[in-house]
């Protein structure tokens, strides 16, 4: 257990290292080492990818790197969850539907793609909008699908006003879909707000999701 975990550290550690080097190679690289070494995707998804991205994210706030070294990270990154999504295993689906979107105006769009990638390998069917669909496009949309759940990522206060549109039309539907907000802007100070805005359930960690949407929204 204990060096499961000092692998991971070490694989973000040079994973990290190959994108501040712009060194795409070495990044797919350290993944493909990772996956031989037996590391399951998820682990992949949240042991590295994420807090990789997260550090270059700092980075950039701190001035450290700027927009296009960002930019470059994340194309890098991207196409590495696109490679890791084809090999995760993905349960037989168990008669749930999801929709999983950005929330209005949000441009962030890998912790939406994680969030659907963890549901769909618990069995659910997901319709994935990717970010920033207008509110009342998915609204029809989920008005036509009936889902079970819509789950929405928010990473940054700028969207809050598409937060609030989406969340109250979205409360406002018969029947009424699970409704989740996750992502970073939901802090310890902000996830009353989603509750009052309409929110049934605000997470951060996908795999608690997925382990609560048993107990919120079990199979039929
Ligand atoms: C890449 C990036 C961008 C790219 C996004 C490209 C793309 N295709 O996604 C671009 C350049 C568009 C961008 C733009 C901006 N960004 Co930006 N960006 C990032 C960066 C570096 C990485 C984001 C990422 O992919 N992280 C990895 C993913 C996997 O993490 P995640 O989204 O948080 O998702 C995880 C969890 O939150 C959770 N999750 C997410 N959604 C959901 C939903 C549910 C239901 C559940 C259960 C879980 C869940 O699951 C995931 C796995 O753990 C972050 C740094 C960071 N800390 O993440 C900044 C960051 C998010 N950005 C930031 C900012 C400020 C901006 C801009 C405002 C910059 C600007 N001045 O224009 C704009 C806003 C654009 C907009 N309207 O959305 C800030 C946000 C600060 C804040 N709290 O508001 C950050 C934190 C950088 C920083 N340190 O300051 N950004």
């Amino acid at each position: 257990m204990l060096l499961g975990a000092v692998g991971l550290h070490e694989h973000r550690a040079i994973f990290l290292d190959a994108l501040l080097a712009r060194d795409s190679a070495r990044a797919r690289q350290t993944i493909e080492r990772a996956l031989d070494q037996g590391t399951p995707v998820p682990d992949l998804y949240l042991g590295v990818l994420d807090p990789a991205l997260r550090e270059v994210g700092h980075r950039w706030a701190m001035g450290e790197l700027n927009v296009a070294e960002e930019h470059y990270a994340t194309a890098v990154a991207q196409s590495i969850l696109d490679g890791l999504s084809r090999r995760l295993h993905r349960a037989p689906r168990d008669g749930r539907l999801a929709v999983v979107t950005g929330t209005p105006g949000e441009q962030h769009a890998l912790g939406a793609r994680m969030v659907a990638d963890f549901l769909e390998a618990d069995g659910w069917e997901v319709l994935l909008l990717g970010p920033g669909a207008p509110a009342a496009d998915v609204v029809a949309l989920v008005e036509h699908e009936q889902p079970d759940l819509v789950a929405l990522s928010t990473a940054t206060a700028g969207a809050l006003d598409g937060v609030a549109e989406i969340l109250a039309a979205l409360a406002a539907l018969d029947p009424k879909p699970f409704l989740v907000a996750g992502g970073q802007f939901w802090t310890a100070t902000t996830r009353s707000t989603a509750f009052e805005l309409g929110a049934d359930h605000v997470e951060d960690d996908p795999r608690a999701l997925v382990a609560e949407l048993y107990i919120r929204v079990p199979p039929p």
